[in-house]
């Protein structure tokens, strides 16, 4: 339990409270948030709260009393548990990792960016190189990344529009050594509108005009004058939508600071040069309208074929038209106005998520590790450190708010597998007394949206494969005849009486964090992600070798193009489903952030709102059980391994009838008994104070033990 501060601040323990009560918790966590303590643990969790102010906590001094100390000798901070995390790894040999979640706003990346801070700071005494070299490399991706997939919105001025899950890769001596970071789900488009439509887009093109030199802008064909362009001018349809990035005055040091991280991480020149081109290329892209006046689009089109190294004709002939295999021939089918339009956006959006993933697979190179040899220097260990948007639920949810939602059902899954079942399950299974704590496993909702034939993403998936013209609304009556029954599932169709939902548009999950009404509009083409052959084609044959690289599949004729891609949803699952994986084999750290109110304000606690993602995030379900449980456990062998040393009993050796029997004498010989329990083949302490003073013990037996040698080596 963390050093007890004074009261006045509150508990600095959850499981410290009186009564484990809704009420109780609540005031709890007012209180500290008002006394300016952000930060309450859960044993091992960090409750963290928003405090929209800038706080004198993560400096230089409060990094030196979290380092190398255990969780619960200081105040509950993020650095304990950066700290718990790294100790684990390094002493244990463990791979561990930092799962940080809370909705839009409620101070994840902050956190993320705060744990890799300290993280870097307590690494590399040595001021190795090529260490320091992977560390700036690491906290300069975040700059970059941030550039090109954050965006200000309504509930978060710089919201990240993907999730982001980094590994750390330490050696031996428990130094940064390289990385590996997966990205998932960047929003591209916001509903209801039917260009292309990214507000991190926007905020890129932004620090462009403002950043870039004049030579620049010119070789980009771009004015300075954000006003130019409809898409980013104040006025534009962008600024009247949730998603609203305005300029701020800072963006053109930022498009400098960006330039420069991407310098620092190894970009070359050329490199960074193309990264731009692809940008104002589609802002050339995207402000281009299809009116049938090709005279008037000439200009247009030879200054995106100029950006993106290809010819005039074949950008023209990739827009307007579209080549199909009839039988044994191929043929060009001109585009309707409608489906030019849509080429385009999906173009204009493709070629910014292949620049993002583009940009991800560079930074993982330069970080990857590479040469380690095992054999001589130990095993190469990880910390990950997962940011992922929380659970969303907006006036108008659509495929994205689904897929984000889904992405928190695996991440509740993955909590309770980890920190509820298994701990209740290994109290049962070594027969320590146990009052089994209710929960509710959302396992049943898991599956209604990932099941194979049965869910929801495979209901949509066989939508999409229908030849022939599929609706939004064909879907929707698909899922009505096969979810009819599901217990959290529900629409119109099936409960008439519901008036909060629209025939033929809406659908209901009943998610663990609470029920999100879904518009299945844009569904169906969302999912497919349909990108025209031939903007591949022409990406392929650019002459710039950059763009050619991220447009490998241009390679292929349409004959030969005949294996469906996998769809949106299916990509997104598949690429969840290994990210739990991953995350099952570490040992997890949690951090669960909770945003206080909708207003950005320091000083207002929203009672209700609050109370909301305290329910949704399960955390008085996680006091009961800690309360209940212990904080340490380990087999009788490894634990007399450890502490052996610090009883006459056991040291150098016992001779009770059996290692468990040892370690009761060792226990009872200090008198822990009160805190312990005792398992078939395992040891539980309930409280980490006692574990602390164990380690006390043994570290003060080690120094004697060595006083001990150097006397008798020195003869003395
Ligand atoms: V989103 O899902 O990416 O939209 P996050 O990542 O949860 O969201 P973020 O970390 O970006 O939220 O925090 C939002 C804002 O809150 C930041 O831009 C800061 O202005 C503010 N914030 C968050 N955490 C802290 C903190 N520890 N100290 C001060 C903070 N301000
Ligand atoms: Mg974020």
């Amino acid at each position: 339990m963390a050093e007890q501060e004074s009261l006045e601040f509150g508990k600095a323990d959850f499981v410290l409270m009186d009564t484990v009560t809704m009420p109780e918790f609540m005031a709890n966590l007012r209180l500290r948030f008002e006394k300016g303590r952000i930060y309450t643990f859960i044993g091992e969790v960090v409750v963290s709260v928003n405090p929209y102010k800038n706080l004198n906590i993560y400096g230089r001094d409060t990094i030196e009393q979290y380092r190398g100390r255990e969780l619960y000798e200081r105040p509950p901070h993020l650095f304990a548990i950066a700290d718990a995390a790294y100790k684990a790894m390094k002493r244990r040999s463990k791979d561990t990792c930092i799962v940080i979640s809370g909705e839009s706003g409620a101070g994840k990346t902050e956190a993320s960016k705060y744990i890799m801070h300290y993280i870097a700071a307590i690494t590399n005494p040595g001021q190795r190189a090529e260490v320091e070299r992977v560390k700036n490399i690491l906290l300069k991706s975040n700059c970059v990344l941030e550039a090109f997939g954050n965006a200000k919105t309504n509930r978060n001025d710089n919201s990240s529009r993907f999730g982001k899950y980094m590994d750390i890769n330490f050696d031996f001596k428990g130094d940064p050594i390289g990385g590996h970071i997966n990205n998932y789900l960047l929003e591209k488009k916001k509903e209801g509108f039917s260009f292309f439509h990214s507000p991190c887009l926007k905020l890129l093109f932004v620090q462009l005009l403002q950043g870039g030199s004049d030579q620049m802008l010119r070789s980009l064909h771009l004015q300075k004058d954000a006003s130019a362009y409809s898409y980013i001018s104040p006025g534009s349809l962008m600024s009247q939508t949730s998603l609203s990035p305005q300029c701020s005055i800072n963006d053109g040091a930022e498009f400098k600071a960006v330039a420069d991280a991407m310098k620092v991480i190894g970009f070359k020149q050329e490199e960074i040069q193309t990264v731009y081109k692809i940008v104002a290329a589609i802002l050339h892209l995207v402000t281009s309208c299809f009116c049938g006046e090709l005279q008037r689009r000439g200009n247009v089109v030879s200054i995106i074929a100029d950006l993106l190294s290809t010819k005039s004709d074949m950008v023209e002939k990739a827009l307007l038209f579209r080549t199909v295999a009839t039988g044994r021939d191929v043929i060009d089918k001109q585009h309707t106005e409608q489906e030019a339009t849509y080429g385009r956006d999906a173009f204009a959006k493709a070629i910014y998520e292949r620049l993002f993933a583009w940009i991800v697979t560079h930074i993982n190179d330069v970080i990857e590790v590479k040469n380690y040899d095992t054999t001589v220097h130990g095993k190469n260990t990880v910390i990950g450190v997962l940011d992922i948007y929380g659970f969303e639920i907006f006036d108008n949810n659509s495929f994205e708010q689904f897929c984000i939602n889904y992405c928190n059902e695996k991440l509740q899954q993955l909590f309770i597998q980890l920190v509820l079942k298994q701990e209740q399950e290994e109290y049962q299974r070594e027969g320590i007394p146990w009052k089994h704590i209710d929960y509710f496993n959302n396992q049943v909702i898991v599956d209604l949206v990932e099941q194979q034939h049965k869910g929801i993403i495979s209901i949509l998936d066989d939508a999409c494969m229908n030849v022939g013209k599929v609706t939004d609304e064909m879907f929707l009556e698909a899922l009505n005849n096969k979810l009819g029954k599901h217990a959290h599932f529900s629409s119109r169709k099936l409960c008439a009486t519901d008036k909060t939902l629209e025939f033929d548009r809406d659908f209901r999950i009943k998610h663990y964090a609470g029920d999100v009404i879904y518009s299945v509009t844009g569904f169906i083409d969302k999912n497919k992600d349909t990108l025209f052959q031939d903007f591949k084609r022409l990406m392929y044959n650019s002459s710039n070798p950059v763009l050619k690289m991220m447009w490998p599949e241009g390679k292929l004729s349409i004959t030969e193009v005949t294996k469906r891609p996998l769809t949106a949803a299916t990509l997104f699952k598949n690429s969840m489903i290994a990210l739990v994986d991953n995350l099952a084999s570490k040992e997890p750290y949690y951090v669960r952030c909770i945003k206080p109110n909708d207003k950005k304000s320091p000083q207002l606690f929203d009672e209700e709102r609050c109370r909301h993602q305290v329910e949704y995030l399960g955390l008085l379900e996680n006091v009961r059980v800690r309360r209940a449980g212990f904080a340490y456990r380990q087999t009788y062998e490894k634990f007399l391994h450890r502490y052996k040393m610090i009883s006459e009993f056991t040291w150098p050796n016992h001779d009770l009838p059996s290692d468990k029997d040892a370690v009761k004498k060792l226990i009872e010989c200090h008198g822990f008994q009160h805190d312990v329990a005792y398992g078939k083949t395992k040891i539980f302490i309930r409280t980490p104070r006692t574990l602390f003073t164990l380690e006390e013990l043994h570290a003060k037996m080690l120094v004697r033990i060595v006083l001990f040698l150097q006397k008798v080596w020195r003869g003395t």
